[in-house]
């Protein structure tokens, strides 16, 4: 018998086009080579041209699922991306905080989305609030873009300098680490921060920006690849530089799908695979 696969659960919603949410953060699982568990937090009506519409799940089904999948596998690694709603987010609080009574799930990571790539809104300002207060510090790991990260502090973040100063100030809104994406910059720069006995430690990751289409998801792929290489035990720094590369492979290795802005490639590996059986090479 094979080893068991580390368990990540993605708390996400749901994007029909798969790019993001969901569905995409499955696929994103699955290339880590862990099992993928979901709860859905909302349905979005959208195509690669954008969100048309949202509706938040029912909290309760959102409690009940969490605490049913929670009660059945031991999980590795938390992945929470769109919430939807502040009661869905409040139910979300209650899951991971202390009075579920279950002990602290390893491996947490908040992708704090508050809107889509088209613009629309993802989460009110009622759920913003909850997010900023009370999930924030529940998480190991928050991964704002510049913009939720220029939203929650109220500075501006538009370069490395910004993006430093955001992130001290993150920590102390609860942050215990943050990476600040910061891929629509003129050149990719991510910054990782977080607290160490020498205080406050920051490391930054620089990449050549790729001309692409297939951008649809980023911010999913980003999250949900660093929940996994936690779950997989690699370290804050491994697991950024990781998942950073992974981002950038799967959009280089997108394929122009719909009339938008399409999918990145979550499963570009496989491809990679079945090019090298064809040739005959190993793996
Ligand atoms: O990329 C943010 C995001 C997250 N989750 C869902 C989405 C989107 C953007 O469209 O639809 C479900």
């Amino acid at each position: 018998m094979t080893d068991t696969p580390a368990i990540v659960l993605t708390i996400a919603g749901f994007d029909p086009s798969s790019g993001a949410g969901v569905t995409a953060d499955i696929k994103t699982i699955a290339a880590h080579g862990c099992y993928g568990i979901a709860c859905v937090t909302g349905l979005t009506v959208q195509s690669t041209a954008g969100v048309c519409r949202m509706v938040a799940t029912d909290p309760e089904m959102v409690k009940e699922t969490l605490d049913e999948l929670a009660g059945d596998m031991a999980i590795a690694g938390v992945h929470i991306g769109m919430l939807g709603s502040a009661a869905v987010a409040r139910k979300v609080v209650e899951f991971l905080g202390e009075s579920s009574g279950r002990g602290k799930l390893p491996n947490i990571v908040l992708d704090p989305v508050l809107k889509s790539s088209s613009g629309a809104d993802l989460l009110d300002g009622a759920g913003t609030k909850v997010l900023i207060e009370e999930l924030m510090s529940l998480a190991d790991v928050i991964t704002p873009n510049v913009d939720e990260a220029a939203e929650f502090t109220g500075m501006p973040v538009s370069n490395l300098s910004e993006m430093r100063a955001a992130a001290h100030r993150l920590h102390k809104m609860g942050a215990a680490a943050v990476v600040i994406t910061g891929g629509h910059l003129e050149k990719a720069v991510d910054l990782l921060s977080f607290r160490s006995a020498q205080g406050v430690e920051q490391e930054v990751f620089k990449t050549e920006k790729l001309r692409s289409n297939s951008t649809h998801g980023t911010g999913c792929a980003f999250s949900t690849s660093m929940a996994c290489h936690l779950a997989l035990d690699r370290g804050l720094a491994e697991a950024t530089l990781l998942a950073k590369t992974y981002v950038t492979a799967a959009i280089a290795a997108g394929h122009p799908l719909g009339r938008g802005n399409g999918p990145v490639n979550h499963l570009y590996r496989m491809n990679q695979q079945r090019r090298a059986v064809a040739s005959g090479s190993e793996l």
